[in-house]
């Protein structure tokens, strides 16, 4: 079970191609007033982005909440959310759940799925479930789920909106090329990118050379990964604990973003940076507050990435996620045929060329719902009024120990 620690649990259900996917959040307080066309707009923003394939010209994904909600607000019990798959009905035929398929039943019967895609869950697989039918495990382990997530993330966002904590991303790379340097970007620059820009990429140069990589990628019958970085901004001091190895935020969020299909390598701040440089230029300096606020230090820089000893340090967190090229390509790899043990170019379903930016919107969601747990974990109660209260007296604790050196230094 995926378990995000212990305050809010999230699982997802359904396959590419079903009827529909399904989320369930447990754990949310009660009393929080949701947005419900922000979780549409969400995953709106997920089906977005420049090489993405024919299937998202028809999805229009929309979230019907089942559970946990009255008239707009959160009462404290799980809350359940489907995503119809439009698709379904071209689909019928091979996706039927019930053993007699009705007379009416729409789309056609697809042949089986029997030459595997290096790269994508299908050889793996399908000797793991006994599967003679690739279908049966590329339906679920198709990036589809991830608008699931989408969903069930837009309603962790929303709590922590309540708390001033955004979230927000950018394109860093798409195949060779990349942004020089992805930490000078700021939240701002992030956040103020339209939902519609082809790549979600900061500077306009390079990202109209990212889509030139993605055209000549298409040409070649090839795809293109990339590089995505998740920015929270207004996170407290505190989430997460360096006292025990699965309380460590950093050590979540790295499992929250890789297990997002086709992430292969996390990074925090500087990320791999960190192994060429020396000590001087990794640690971010701690200078005297400078401002109002007597409890929060000024860090010159933020190499970190929000993050020491596991523990959120006040500054923005900063998580990048590094993609692999999608697995379907339109001129196929080598594979073998698993009816004839021959050899046979992989099959071709249906797929995007590359999806950095659609990851990206996946990677806030999974940020959102691991921030959403720590979060829970320090300040939590029962209702939304409950933890305003628990948060301000923390903040407040913090102020009060500070000020008062504040004033004896003077
Ligand atoms: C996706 C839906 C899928 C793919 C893509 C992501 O739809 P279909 O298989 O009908 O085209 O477009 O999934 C993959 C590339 C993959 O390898 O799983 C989506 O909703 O994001």
């Amino acid at each position: 079970m995926y378990n995000l620690s212990s305050m809010l649990r999230f699982l997802t259900a359904g396959e590419s191609h079903g009827q529909a996917l399904v989320a369930t959040l447990d754990g949310l307080p009660a009393g929080l007033s949701l947005d419900l066309d922000a979780i549409d707009a969400q995953l709106r923003r997920r089906q977005g982005g420049y090489g993405r394939g024919r299937r998202m010209e028809i999805e229009s994904d929309r979230a019907e909440i089942l559970s946990g909600v009255r008239h707009g607000v959160t009462t404290g019990a799980p809350i359940a959310l489907l995503v119809r798959n439009k698709d379904w009905v071209n689909w019928q035929q091979t996706m039927f759940t019930e053993p007699q398929m009705p007379p009416d039943a729409s789309g056609s019967r697809k042949p089986p799925v029997t030459r595997p895609r290096p790269g994508h869950a299908d050889l793996a697989g399908a000797i793991k479930y006994d599967h003679d039918d690739v279908r049966d495990v590329l339906e679920r382990a198709s990036a589809r789920e991830t608008a699931a997530r989408v969903a069930g993330g837009s309603l962790a966002r929303q709590l922590l909106r309540r708390f001033d904590i955004r979230i927000t991303s950018h394109v860093t790379v798409v195949g060779d090329v990349m942004l020089p340097s992805s930490l000078m970007v700021t939240a701002d620059q992030a956040s103020s990118l339209p939902d519609d820009a082809p790549l979600r990429c900061v500077d306009a140069e390079t990202e109209r050379r990212m889509t030139e990589a993605i055209d000549s990628a298409r040409a070649a019958g090839d795809t293109l990964g990339g590089a995505f970085e998740v920015i929270a901004t207004g996170v407290p001091v505190g989430l997460g604990s360096y006292v025990q190895w699965d309380r460590k935020l950093d050590g979540r969020l790295a499992q929250a973003l890789m297990c997002i299909p086709a992430i292969k390598a996390v990074g925090i701040g500087i990320g791999p940076e960190v192994a060429v440089r020396p000590g001087s230029r990794v640690h971010d300096e701690i200078l005297p507050p400078a401002g109002e606020d007597a409890g929060r230090f000024v860090r010159p820089t933020n190499n970190a990435g929000g993050l020491e000893g596991g523990v959120t340090n006040g500054e923005d967190v900063r998580v990048t996620g590094f993609m692999k090229p999608i697995s379907t390509l339109m001129k196929p790899l080598r594979s073998v045929d698993l009816a004839t043990l021959s050899e046979a170019p992989a099959a071709i379903e249906r797929s995007d060329v590359c999806a950095v930016p659609a990851a990206a919107v996946v990677g806030e969601a999974m940020v959102a719902l691991v921030l959403a747990d720590a979060f829970l974990e320090k300040f939590g109660g029962d209702s939304i009024e409950e933890i305003e209260r628990h948060y301000a007296s923390s903040l407040d604790q913090v102020h009060a120990r500070f000020a008062h050196r504040a004033i004896t230094n003077r």
